[in-house]
């Protein structure tokens, strides 16, 4: 809320523009029924016919006016209201950013998507409209209340009597219809949901024949949809007769009684034609309190969702005295250390001593913790105990963005944007020479294919990288890791869909760039036997460990593995010995 304040206090001149309109548009407003009164008294009563020409010109410039200013009040509001979203939406966006992997994984896309959509639309909706008709409807209400006391007391108490009867009937009808706001509100997040999740996956789909089942599913969603929307309709319908009823009361009490003053001589006609104008100006706010209440519930109910967002605390904090390596050279070392998800132990006291240059790989069964293992280097997560170190100093001791400006990672899922491939390689990074963006191309064989492609580096490829096969897109990726220069490469089974040639095409690029420290995650031997250290991971811990020979030769499970992949290699070895 504070925030809101904040971001509303710098545009208070729009504001003010937009109110001092809104003001002067109410006041000349107030003289429309003067003038129609002295229209009837005055011309019609009197038959002063030289005062219809002032009278009409008054009216005709009160019109006018009424039109400039209206249109400057809306275009205020609007304007200035838009300007603070804009505002609101982008801190929202850049809090966002700053969270923490964990953040990401307990909160999904939708639900980000509303806040960022929805949630600052109703925001928008009540300190704009909310905030403009509340404060006509509050002045017009004041004013002309005063007026109507002043032009017959007594008619405006009888009149009075009725107002609480159409509130009581306005709130009722606003209760239910705000129930009913929530539930659309959810429904409709369901169906997004819904439709997004289809449209995403809508190849799994084809691909399994679920197109029925997934219809289905929409139409369940959307019939329900249908029945919120109904019931709300209903609601409508029941309570809409009784207001208009009530507001048509008022009117005929104010002509049974009015008739009654000007019969007996206490009113002129013309007064009581001004009178049944202003008492509109009576019930129409009367009428909107209900629904701008509405609006001010769901912008609060806004605010505080979007507060959440805002209030959390990004796991990953830079350090507040970060120390800085003398040297960067990518010496990383694990001591001790064991991580734990939600409770569960995923790794347990893991010890790597990654020299400056070294290639670490790392085998195992889905689930090991291989992932987890290098999600701790660049402190996607922090490790739950012991330490992890970068060039001699604890991770956690170094800032953030010189850690991760010395990592790099291909990540197990790749993700490309929907954008030029060159812009998918370079992903932002700037100072990169042309020589180094295609060397990095070249390394990660992107420029075999690319090269191959009418547009070339400037081919726009989907937000899956559609067009494009598996093995493509992460050559992609694999490139967009090795533009960046980094001491630390993390590769978490980044050549998996690669054929053995370009793999090995790949690994011999990489060797090519001496000084980097390595880190593969791979199933297959072929990418893992030339490193320098292999750990094979078992339930989050190393279970064996050592150089391709050494590890055949203790005949473990790293040997059972090899055997599985070169079966047939191995048997017609034995063969030969025998
Ligand atoms: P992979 O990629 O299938 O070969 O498997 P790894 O070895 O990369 O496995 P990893 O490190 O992704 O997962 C290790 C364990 O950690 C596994 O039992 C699932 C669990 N885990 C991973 N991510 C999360 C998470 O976000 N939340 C929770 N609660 N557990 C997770
Ligand atoms: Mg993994």
């Amino acid at each position: 809320m504070k925030r809101l304040w904040e971001l509303m206090k710098k545009q208070w001149r729009g504001y003010a523009i937009a109110i001092s309109a809104l003001l002067t548009a109410i006041i000349i407003d107030m003289y429309n029924p003067y003038f129609v009164g002295q229209i009837v008294d005055r011309v019609i009563m009197n038959g002063e016919m030289p005062y219809l020409k002032t009278a009409l010109l008054a009216l005709a410039a009160i019109t006018i006016g009424r039109a400039i200013l209206g249109y400057t009040k809306e275009y205020g509001f609007d304007v200035t209201s838009s300007k603070v979203i804009v505002n609101l939406r982008k801190k929202l966006f850049d809090q966002i950013q700053k969270l923490s992997f964990s953040f990401f994984d307990e909160n999904n896309t939708g639900e980000l998507m509303s806040r960022i959509k929805e949630d600052t639309e109703n925001i928008m909706s009540a300190i704009c409209y909310g905030i403009m008709l509340f404060l006509e409807q509050c002045i017009y209400f004041i004013i002309a209340t005063v007026i109507l006391f002043l032009i017959n007391w007594k008619l405006t108490l009888i009149c009075l009597v009725t107002m609480p009867l159409i509130e009581y009937v306005v709130f009722k009808l606003e209760r239910k219809i705000g129930k009913t706001y929530e539930k659309i509100s959810d429904q409709r997040a369901v169906l997004n949901t819904t439709a997004q999740q289809n449209i995403a996956g809508v190849r799994l789909v084809k691909a399994f024949g679920r197109e029925k089942h997934e219809i289905q599913k929409f139409l369940q969603q959307n019939e329900e949809n249908y029945k919120i929307n109904y019931e709300q309709a209903r609601t409508m319908a029941k309570y809409n007769p009784p207001i208009e009823f009530l507001s048509n009361v008022v009117l005929v009490l104010v002509i049974s009684f009015g008739g009654y003053f000007v019969i007996g001589g206490d009113m002129s006609l013309g007064t009581l034609v001004a009178f049944s104008n202003y008492i509109f100006m009576l019930i129409w706010p009367m009428r909107m309190m209900g629904w701008l209440t509405n609006v001010l519930a769901q912008c609060l109910a806004s605010i505080k969702k979007i507060e959440k967002i805002f209030n959390e605390e990004p796991l990953i904090k830079n350090c507040e005295n970060p120390k800085e390596p003398e040297d960067i050279r990518g010496h990383v070392v694990f001591r001790n250390v064991g991580f734990e998800f939600g409770g569960t132990p995923v790794l347990k006291d893991i010890n790597i001593d990654a020299g400056p240059g070294s290639t670490v790989a790392i085998m195992g069964i889905t689930g090991a913790g291989k992932s987890s293992l290098i999600n701790l280097i660049a402190r996607y997560y922090d490790c739950t105990a012991g330490n992890v170190y970068f060039d001699g100093i604890d991770v956690r001791d170094m800032e953030l963005s010189l850690l991760r400006n010395n990592v790099s990672a291909v990540m197990q899922d790749t993700f490309l944007f929907s954008d030029t491939i060159e812009e998918n390689i370079r992903f932002g990074v700037v100072g990169i020479t042309e020589e180094e963006f295609l060397a990095a191309s070249r390394d990660a064989q992107v420029e075999e294919f690319v090269s191959q492609m009418p547009d070339g580096y400037s081919t726009v490829i989907g937000e899956r990288g559609i067009g494009l096969s598996g093995g493509q897109k992460q050559r992609i990726s694999i490139a967009r890791a090795l533009i960046r220069k980094s001491k630390v490469l993390i590769m978490d089974d980044s050549t998996s869909a690669l054929d053995m040639g370009t793999e090995y095409a790949i690994q011999k690029a990489m060797d090519r760039r001496k000084g980097i420290t390595r880190f593969i995650i791979a199933h297959r031997v072929s990418a893992v036997k030339n490193a320098d250290e292999i750990l094979y991971f078992e339930n989050g811990e190393i279970v064996e460990r050592g150089t391709h020979d050494e590890l055949l030769g203790i005949r473990g499970r790293y040997y059972d593995t090899y055997c599985e992949q070169y079966r047939d290699y191995v048997a017609a070895l034995e063969k030969e010995v025998v």
